[in-house]
């Protein structure tokens, strides 16, 4: 069976532990490789070695290290069926989804990162003639980056360009239960030559390597995506060593339909934002709120589409609908249906685990799209993160009382809103306690854009410039004139 190896100072290495952990193919639910079952001893030589290459990749000419990042987007691009089929073997994604969304974004995010460097630009504040100041941005040192399994390279790299481009080294641990693309982008970074120690990958699992690299002096600025318990311990953690923290957690988004929306345009893409990679995305929109005069209309339609989506074998490119990431993982959403239904929730279709004709993905985790009715706003259903196939509908009447629902939850982190009447969609915008709003779309991404939640869905923001003031240390220099 294939064995994974850390990537450590520019070798491909086993654990020193030499322990290795299993590796399960949701759609079959069955072990395919073992992970190395790393532990702070991996961590600190890792540490060390990115500590030792950081005067060289922090030097280096912008120019250069665009080239590097640049060399492994297009290793990426090269490589990207076989990375698509990985993701998609390891996740249960669908593959057209991988195909799709996973490997190019993580491709783009590379290509992203190594060209924005080329075009940032430095702030002075001129103080008449008595002086003026500019800001220098030089990298931090050490970046710990830490990242689940939902989104597994996407979100990776997502954290690992910006890092590198902005002339940090960085020590990463990708999710315990989806390492595989991030074992393939260290093959890539030894085909491309990356110096050592300028990104380390670290497998393993989360209390002991993730918690490694929060505690780890060596490792100044750390970079979470995932739970917002693990948010709250990476907090607890890096806090009193004064670490420079960034914080992606989780989500409870309201899908907000007006009656004078685009139906079809609504529709199509509501399908998508419920359930697009079996719901195990932090931003699908679980809590759909509908105004009360289309509501019938909307539940017919939706729940019709709902019950023809084909659950199916992720590797079928016709599939749109895959294996949950894990049994614990599906067990723990089916076990929100059963809390829905004790609440008083009817479930209009799916709330059950299917069992695949084929014999041998008769053991995978699959589970059919699911919607509810009949549940209050404040039920813990409608207020605790499913993160799964999962959605529940409710009517409303007023701007007021939808907005009171919507904001209702301790997270922040997505919003989406139907609607033709532009003053309306700008003053909802406004007031939705969110780090994104989408108005008439869902996913429509700008890697320029800012991204993050409010509230427990995290704290500072990623993407574009963001990630890299955050992966910088800024330094005002004034000058007496
Ligand atoms: O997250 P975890 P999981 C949410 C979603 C999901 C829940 C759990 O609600 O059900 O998180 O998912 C590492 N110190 N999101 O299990 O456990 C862990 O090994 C340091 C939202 O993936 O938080 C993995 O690499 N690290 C989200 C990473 O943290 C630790 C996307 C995430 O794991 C650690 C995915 C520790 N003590 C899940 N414990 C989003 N917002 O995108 C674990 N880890």
């Amino acid at each position: 069976m294939k064995k994974l190896t850390n990537y450590i100072n520019g070798n491909l290495v086993a654990p020193i532990g030499g322990s290795y952990l299993d590796n399960i193919d949701p759609s079959r639910g069955k072990v395919y490789s073992l992970i190395p079952d790393s532990d702070e001893r991996d961590v600190a030589l890792a540490a060390k070695a990115a500590k030792e290459a950081f005067p060289f990749w922090s030097n280096l000419s912008t120019k250069k290290r665009s080239d590097y990042l640049l060399a492994i987007s297009e290793r990426i691009e090269a490589r990207m069926h076989e990375m698509a089929e990985a993701e998609s073997l390891d996740n249960g994604k669908p593959i057209s989804l991988a195909m799709e969304v996973d490997i190019p974004r993580a491709r783009d995010n590379f290509a992203f990162y190594a060209t924005a460097i080329l075009h940032e630009q430095s702030e002075s504040h001129l103080m008449g003639t008595t002086g003026f100041n500019y800001t220098l941005r030089d990298a931090i040192g050490v970046a710990g980056c830490i990242s689940p399994w939902n989104l597994p390279l996407y979100l990776f790299s997502w954290k690992i360009a910006p890092a590198l481009a902005s002339g940090n080294t960085v020590v990463a641990k990708p999710s315990e239960i989806t390492p595989y693309t991030a074992y393939l982008l260290s093959e890539i970074c030894v085909e491309i030559n990356l110096p050592p120690g300028v990104l380390n990958i670290v497998h393993g699992l989360g209390p002991k390597v993730g918690q490694a690299i929060s505690e780890h002096p060596d490792i100044p600025v750390i970079s979470f995506t995932g739970g917002t318990a693990t948010g709250k311990q990476i907090s607890a953690t890096a806090a009193p060593l004064f670490k420079k923290l960034s914080l992606e957690l989780g989500g409870k988004n309201p899908n907000i339909i007006f009656a004078d929306c685009d139906f079809d345009e609504m529709l199509k893409t509501t399908l998508r934002s419920s359930f697009a990679n079996q719901g195990q995305i932090c931003l699908c929109g679980s809590r759909i709120f509908i105004e009360r005069s289309i509501y019938e209309k909307f539940k017919n339609a939706f729940v019709e589409k709902v019950s023809q989506m084909k659950v199916g074998i992720p590797s079928d490119p016709k599939t749109k609908m895959g294996a949950l990431v894990s049994e614990s993982h599906l067990n723990k959403v089916l076990s929100y249906v059963k809390l829905a239904q004790e609440e008083g929730g009817r479930v209009l279709t799916g709330g059950n685990r299917v069992i695949l004709e084929e014999a041998e993905f008769k053991d995978g985790y699959y589970m059919r799209p699911t919607i509810i009715e009949g549940l209050d706003a404040y039920c813990r259903t409608n207020q605790e993160e499913i993160f799964g196939p999962v959605v529940s509908l409710q009517a409303f009447d007023t701007e007021e009382e939808v907005l009171a629902y919507a904001n209702s939850t301790r997270y922040g982190l997505a919003a989406t809103l139907w609607t033709s009447n532009l003053q309306r969609a700008h003053r909802m915008a406004h007031k939705l306690e969110s780090g994104i709003v989408w108005v008439n779309c869902w996913l429509l991404r700008d890697l320029r854009t800012p991204f993050g939640g409010m509230k427990q869905s995290g704290m500072g923001r990623e993407g574009g410039f963001e990630a890299l003031r955050f992966f910088t240390e800024p330094k005002n220099v004034c000058i007496r004139l």
